[in-house]
């Protein structure tokens, strides 16, 4: 068949620009193959991946525990639907609760369902539980926050590029800036409509924006006292991505030794996806205490795919090598390194102007407008060299590579980063 056969990179870039959809504009660089912390393009060339599929790799490319665990499913059962049990659903389930500290998980695919999910269970256990009448439920978010793509979603927002002409937009959210305690204070103080408070541990499209020590403890305390749940997406932060299990970490079962269990902040309603299936599967789940996800009861809520045994067994292979690989203590490790000896760039060149981020989730701030191209054009010098990034907002930078990095890896990557901006200046 003509559309297997091998291709050149231009071919495969113009079959996706002439019947693909144009909703991204990717770096031009086609890739058919991966392993570990390295992918191949179609013309053989070998790059360092420091995107991890937006973090979804943190187990390295193709893992050969989560392959096989899924390629032996698929072999087996792919799929009953919800309209029966499976063999492996409860097991994944039990797994997952254990493993995070909550008594119960809801299954979902890719992560803005689940987000959809967290806010569904919010509204209803905010009615029934709390006690608010009926369509009153409100929702506090973030400026800037990045929760997917549904419309609900895109709803609150403020993105122009991922929301505007998709309305009308759903009801019901309040927008606070990020980072801020009072704002959240005075949002929660005389409104007894808030269900809950939906944040990102560390924002990531907004350009890995850390908030200050104590605001997510700050954060909760504040939820706590006014009966409004805490929801943490850790989409993107969760599966040892920032040096911990969970960057929330709460009472999870982290590797990491050196994690101090701070911020130790155990939400009331906890979204994991990407990492969840080491990127070899849309996984994604909702994990609560049964006070809160009791709400929840048959036909209120579901999903052809969610929970299928692929899944299933995806997902607890996926969290067993994290735990066997100890991610988060690595993680931990090489993003002290690599902000450490990046961070020396803020000296070496005007052109960086900031390294931030937590783990192996950082970015740099490029010295130049958001709409400059600088940014972008130092990632196509970076492909040339070897490694893989996208510039998020313009001038930012994101460094995500797969947790399985090791140390000289790692080095040989910043000096592949130190070197293309100290050339790309001169
Ligand atoms: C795209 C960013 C990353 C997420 C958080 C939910 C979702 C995401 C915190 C939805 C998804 C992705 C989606 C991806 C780009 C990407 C992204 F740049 F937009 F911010 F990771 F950095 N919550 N993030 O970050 O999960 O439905 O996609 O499975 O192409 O839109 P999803």
């Amino acid at each position: 068949m003509a559309v297997l056969e091998k291709l050149t990179s231009q071919q495969a870039i113009d079959l996706e620009n002439n019947y693909g959809a144009h909703n991204y504009h990717p770096l031009p660089v086609v890739l058919s193959k991966g392993e570990g912390v390295y992918v191949w393009d179609v013309e053989g060339k070998k790059y360092y991946d420091f995107l991890s599929a937006y973090s979804a790799v943190n187990q390295g490319h193709c893992h050969p525990k989560i392959v096989n665990a899924m390629v032996e499913q698929a072999k087996t059962l792919t799929l009953t639907s919800r309209a029966f049990y499976n063999d492996m659903l409860g097991q994944y389930e039990k797994y997952a609760t254990e493993y995070f500290g909550f008594d119960k998980l809801l299954p979902m695919n890719t992560g803005a369902e689940a987000v959809e999910t967290a806010l569904k269970i919010s509204r209803k256990w905010a009615y029934e539980k709390k006690g608010i009448a009926e369509n009153e439920a409100q929702i506090i978010v973030c400026e800037n926050n990045f929760h997917g793509r549904t419309t609900t979603i895109i709803s609150f927002s403020n993105d122009p590029v991922a929301r505007e002409n998709f309305g009308p937009y759903t009801e019901g959210f309040i927008k606070i800036e990020y980072d801020n305690l009072e704002a959240l204070a005075n949002a929660l103080e005389n409104n007894t409509n808030v269900a809950a408070f939906l944040v990102e541990p560390i924002q990531g499209e907004a350009g890995v924006y850390v908030p200050s020590e104590g605001y997510l403890t700050g954060a909760k305390a504040l939820c706590e006292k006014h009966n409004v749940l805490f929801i943490a997406d850790e989409v993107q932060t969760g599966i040892a991505r920032t040096g911990r299990l969970l960057a929330t970490c709460g009472n999870c079962s982290c590797d990491n030794k050196n994690c101090s269990n701070t911020p130790d902040v155990k939400p009331d309603v906890l979204i994991l996806g990407k990492a969840l299936s080491g990127g070899a599967y849309p996984v994604s789940a909702v994990l609560a205490n049964d006070d809160v996800m009791n709400v929840i009861r048959p036909g209120n809520h579901g999903s052809t795919f969610g929970g299928n045994p692929i899944a299933a067994a995806v997902a607890i292979a996926a969290l067993e090598v994290v735990k066997e690989e100890k991610l988060a203590e690595n993680a931990y490790r090489l993003g002290e390194i690599f902000r450490e000896e990046v961070g020396k760039l803020v000296e070496e060149t005007e052109l960086v102007t900031l390294v931030r981020g937590r783990g192996l989730l950082n970015a740099i701030v490029i010295n130049d407008t958001e709409d400059s191209k600088t940014a972008w054009n130092i990632c196509m010098k970076l492909r040339d060299n070897g490694l893989l990034a996208k510039p998020t907002h313009g001038n930012i930078i994101r460094f995500a590579p797969p947790l399985v990095m090791n140390e000289e890896q790692l080095r040989d990557c910043i000096s592949i980063i130190k070197k293309t901006i100290l050339e790309y200046e001169a």
